[in-house]
């Protein structure tokens, strides 16, 4: 199941999870590869990371999965990858259908019943840097990019008439009102019946005439008296739709996010972010985190008294929204990036990637009553005006696509950064008494923060610092208690949370860098800062064991919330 819950009752699905035929085919021309001829010798689990398995360890090339699958009778089939990490090419019966950028979004390919039986899915998995053909990932990022079938896969079988996505937005929440909008593709014009559920109880039966091809249908649900989702009740409804002879489950939580001044106002109470930044990345599994991974991270959120999560630096698992949804965390919810500069914001190339990524995002995140900030572009030049086309142009997108949800980007220069006026909350990652300044400063350096930003004409939105830590090597412990052990980064954290949580008026949030150690990135210059090639400001370590942090920060969070 790619969810936490079924997506269907009616239609065929395959869960395509297990162990796939794989071969490392290394660093070769992938135009020029023979599908056909490719000897595979060796197998790899699905969803995984290879190259987090100990043979193709650190190793960076072309690689190829393989798998076979019984077809149901239906006439159309449907593919859907969760996340190929971090370039993909889709191979149906050896031939080629679809080629995907980035690794943390779902794609699909739709493909039509052959005369066999069963179907030969073969990926083309590619983790090598290469600008031109995927400018998502990038070396220089302070991240490890596994390479993988990291999520899960399934095959569905499409009836003539195939529901393609649905959206429920909580369109008036005194009165309980949603908006369930479905898309749909006909393949010819006729008569079906379309009926839609709300927690089990009949809301829509009726006969809807359906032009041919693809179309959306919207209904209005008004449900008085259901229960609202919030980070405290966390209640989830499940909407049902049986258009034809296909499905659709989704699962949803009523509720408002917007501002009110330096407040961001859930169901119209104020709300304050207290969390971490979360990788998905594990040593052991790479991306691909299991289920049993993926609740043990959830349980760390929980224990540390966060009620936020931001998603660094890419869309999350939608398991992991899931889970979020279910245990009331409020998400950040983030389009894939890294210190971009006018280069890359410039480049037609990089921008139709991004959003690409962006509608990705919005289309697997929408009816997560979890996610309630969408990002981007973190820590790229928001100062530089040659940049603020590129930001215009992705912050427009997203306000278009779900203008449902709160925007905002992370900023490392507030004093000159030119794009606070296109967000909802103004962010800004700190590091002092890390990078700069003593602990001692650190409570001046955040009040600079708040002043720049407020002098500047900003103090009618709401303000958050969305990353700020310290790095410790997990049992590095001494009487010096400097950079690097222990109980220097608890002092650092201590310090900050102390200054940031005790005042509640201007900053709306505290969110630490980071949850778990991460492997960083292989190049030179990042690998020198960081002992052991790892991102070493995890609050516990690559294997969830906790720091000195951790005790620290749950305090800090607990008190505050
Ligand atoms: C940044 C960045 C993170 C990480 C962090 C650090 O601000 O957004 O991805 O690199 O700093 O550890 O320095």
């Amino acid at each position: 199941m790619l969810r936490r819950f079924r997506e269907h009752d009616v239609r065929p699905v395959t869960d395509l999870r297990g162990i796939w035929d794989f071969a490392f085919l290394g660093d070769v021309d992938l135009d020029s590869v023979d599908v056909a001829a490719i000897d595979f010798d060796d197998q790899m689990a699905v969803p995984g990371c290879f190259d987090a398995t100990p043979a193709y360890a650190s190793m960076r090339g072309l690689v190829a999965y393989r798998t076979r699958s019984p077809l149901s009778a239906a006439p159309r089939h449907r593919l859907i990858l969760d996340g190929v990490h971090h370039w993909g090419r889709v191979f149906i019966d050896g031939r080629p259908v679809r080629d995907h950028i980035g690794g943390s979004t779902r794609f699909s390919v739709d493909f039509e019943r052959a005369r066999s039986d069963e179907v030969e899915i073969v990926v083309l998995v590619d983790n090598r840097f290469d600008y031109q053909r995927c400018p998502l990932h990038l070396d220089y990022f302070d991240w490890y990019h596994y390479g993988g079938i990291a999520r899960g896969v399934e095959l569905h079988g499409l009836p003539d008439v195939s529901i393609d996505g649905m959206s429920v937005v909580t369109a008036d929440l005194p009165a309980r009102r949603l908006e369930v909008a479905l898309s749909y593709t006909a393949a010819s014009a006729g008569r079906v019946p379309l009926k839609i559920t709300f927690d089990g109880s009949p809301m829509v039966d009726e006969t809807a005439e359906l032009p041919e091809g693809p179309g959306e249908i919207s209904r209005s649900l008004e449900l008085s008296g259901a229960t609202l989702w919030s980070p405290e009740e966390p209640n989830l409804h499940l909407v049902h739709v049986q258009l034809g002879a296909d499905d659709l489950r989704e699962r949803i939580g009523i509720r408002q996010v917007w501002t009110e001044g330096q407040r961001i106002v859930l169901n119209g109470e104020p709300i304050r972010l207290v969390g971490v930044n979360r990788h998905e990345s594990h040593v052991q599994v790479g991306h691909g985190l299991p289920d049993a991974l993926l609740v043990a991270d959830a349980q760390l959120v929980r224990d540390l008294g966060c009620n936020f999560v931001r998603g660094s630096h890419y869309p999350q698992d939608v398991r992991w929204l899931d889970l979020c949804d279910e245990m009331g965390f409020l998400v950040w919810s983030e389009v894939l990036g890294w210190q971009h500069t006018a280069e890359h914001l410039n480049n037609d190339h990089f921008m139709a990637a991004q959003l690409t990524n962006l509608e990705e995002m919005v289309a697997a995140g929408r009816n997560h009553p979890s996610v309630i900030i969408y990002g981007i572009l973190n820590e790229s030049r928001s100062d530089d005006p040659d940049c603020r086309r590129g930001y215009e142009t992705l912050l427009g997108r997203l306000r278009k696509l779900d203008p449902t949800r709160l925007l905002s980007y992370t900023s490392t220069r507030p004093a000159k950064d030119l794009c606070f006026d296109l967000v909802d909350v103004v962010s800004v990652d700190i590091y002092p008494g890390w990078y700069h300044h003593t602990v001692d400063e650190i409570p001046a350096a955040l009040d600079e923060v708040s002043q720049t930003v407020d002098e500047r004409g900003f103090a009618d939105k709401p303000l958050m610092i969305a990353e700020i830590g310290a790095g410790a090597i997990w049992g590095w412990r001494d009487w010096h208690a400097k950079h690097w052990s222990e109980q220097y980064q608890a002092e650092v954290l201590d310090q900050a949370l102390q200054h940031l949580l005790a005042d509640r008026e201007r900053w709306c949030g505290a969110c630490v860098w980071q949850l778990c150690d991460i492997r960083s990135s292989e190049a030179t210059n990042q690998a020198l800062g960081r002992p052991r090639s790892f991102n070493n400001k995890g609050l516990v370590d690559e294997y969830r064991r906790p720091k000195m942090a951790y005790d620290v920060v749950k305090r800090h969070f607990r008190a505050a919330r």
